[in-house]
């Protein structure tokens, strides 16, 4: 890899400092050579399309973070993007950056905009989209849009009128203030010339306009050179999508055999061609995200307000000894862990009361903690709606010294924001301890934003 692949400048996205990135080289052979002009079937060098696309986005007018998928059955496909919001088995560090980068950046609901409406459909070709683009972009108006036809038109256009349409078609987006990310079409079974042909024209396109490229095409070769093609006879004892290689049983569409679902380690993505057009996808989106789109402003977070508070001082519903024994003088009384658990070390109970809270938004625990005889400490909220608790390791807690320490409950765990929490449990130790000491004071719930009802 040369240098000139590895240039990224550090920023914050979503909690995430985002340092290297070696995405540029992914896609193509382009990196490794360095500076020199680049081969007929490469893609625009990063160099090139990164001041061009910023100068596209500059016009963008509509809602940071919107991504569009244009395209026909391989894309309108939910084996295709989808899946990656939920499973991204053997992913290496790169893509698992991508993946942070992108999900940090996009609009939620993106993973899953399919439909007509949204520019994808099955059998279709570029003279749909070239009848319909305007729409999109005035509709949707995506800040980027990745595009693919051509599966369909190998049939029915001549590669004149396919590459001018497409041409016609990136123009437009352009022109909208839309970024647009290329991608040339999967190889095809009988019509293996032809593709490759229209594949060429899509680069060329590519490096004309200086937009980004996903060589699909490209990626699917390089992987298996002789036999992507899921008709071969070599896989007659398969069917349909469920075949190991990149293209299906058809010949037409990407395999996605059960096998590999999910799986985009090198061996994923050799046998499943939904995934790796994925991956490509989403390495490139990365890219652009990282390269070229302004880093997203974190929205202001709301002042949080108080749920439920116990300081140990008065009356109150819990589990545990209350004590002032020893503690510091800005705690007073605090509550010191049992030995009566089945499970584990010391334990202690706080209830909610009577009319338990129901958590914001965005909700954080915060509580102080005494623990020494051992680095086990664990905090469980009993969910009443889904009737569980919600499980809170404490990685490497300070020993033998008063902390205070904040959860932020609401992130991604089961505990969502409108459901209600009756118990807090804090857990030190493994069962039958003898060493093991827990003390808890000052028990805060707050949210930042007010639950839905
Ligand atoms: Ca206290």
């Amino acid at each position: 890899m040369t240098r000139i692949c590895l240039h990224v400048r550090a920023r914050r996205t979503a909690g995430l400092v985002f340092t290297p990135f070696r995405m540029a080289c992914l896609a193509t052979a382009w990196c490794l050579v360095g500076t020199a002009a680049p081969a007929p079937s490469a893609e625009p060098a990063a160099e090139v399309w990164v001041p061009a696309m910023k100068k596209v986005h500059a016009e963008f007018n509509g809602e940071q973070g919107t991504f569009a998928l244009f395209g026909d059955s391989i894309t309108v496909s939910k084996a295709f993007w989808l899946g990656l919001q939920y499973t991204r088995n053997g992913a290496d560090a790169e893509m698992v950056q991508a993946f942070e980068l992108v999900k940090g950046y996009m609009l939620e609901d993106c993973w899953d905009r399919r439909g007509p409406e949204y520019g994808n459909q099955g059998r279709m070709t570029i003279r749909w989209a070239h009848e319909n683009v305007d729409a999109w972009l005035k509709n949707l108006n995506p800040e980027v849009a990745l595009i693919m036809f051509g599966t369909n038109d190998l049939g029915s256009l001549a590669l004149e009128e396919y590459e001018t349409k497409t041409r016609q078609v990136v123009q437009k987006c352009l022109d909208n203030g839309t970024m647009v990310i290329l991608s040339t079409i999967p190889p095809k079974h009988g019509q293996a010339e032809k593709a490759a042909v229209f594949a060429e024209a899509v680069r060329r396109i590519a490096r004309d306009l200086k937009v980004p490229l996903t060589d699909y095409h490209a990626e699917i070769l390089k992987r298996r050179p002789d036999d992507w093609d899921g008709a071969m006879e070599k896989f007659s004892a398969y069917q349909g999508y469920d075949v190991p290689t990149l293209i299906s049983r058809d010949g037409v569409h990407p395999s996605n055999p059960r096998q590999y679902a999910g799986d985009y380690s090198a061996e994923g993505l050799r046998h499943n061609g939904f995934n790796l057009r994925s991956y490509l996808a989403l390495i490139k989106y990365a890219e652009v995200i990282d390269r070229v789109l302004p880093a997203k402003a974190e929205p202001p977070e709301a002042p949080r307000r108080t749920l439920f508070f116990q300081d140990f001082e008065r009356d109150g519903d819990w589990d545990g000894t209350v004590t002032d024994k020893g503690t510091p003088a800005s705690n007073r009384h605090v509550v010191v862990g049992h030995a009566r658990d089945e499970y584990y070390g010391r334990k202690i109970r706080v209830g909610t009361g009577n009319a338990p809270p129901a958590m914001a938004k965005t909700t954080y625990l915060t509580f102080d903690y005494y623990v020494e005889g051992t680095d086990f400490l664990m905090v469980f909220l009993f969910d009443l709606d889904i009737n569980d608790n919600c499980r809170y390791p404490i990685h490497g807690p300070v020993l033998g010294k008063w902390t205070r320490h904040t959860i932020k409950v609401t992130r991604g765990g089961p505990l969502k924001p409108g459901h209600k929490v009756d118990d807090l449990f804090f857990f030190a130790g493994e069962a039958g301890s003898r060493t093991a000491r827990l003390m808890v004071d000052n028990v805060r719930i707050e949210g930042s934003e007010p639950a839905k009802p």
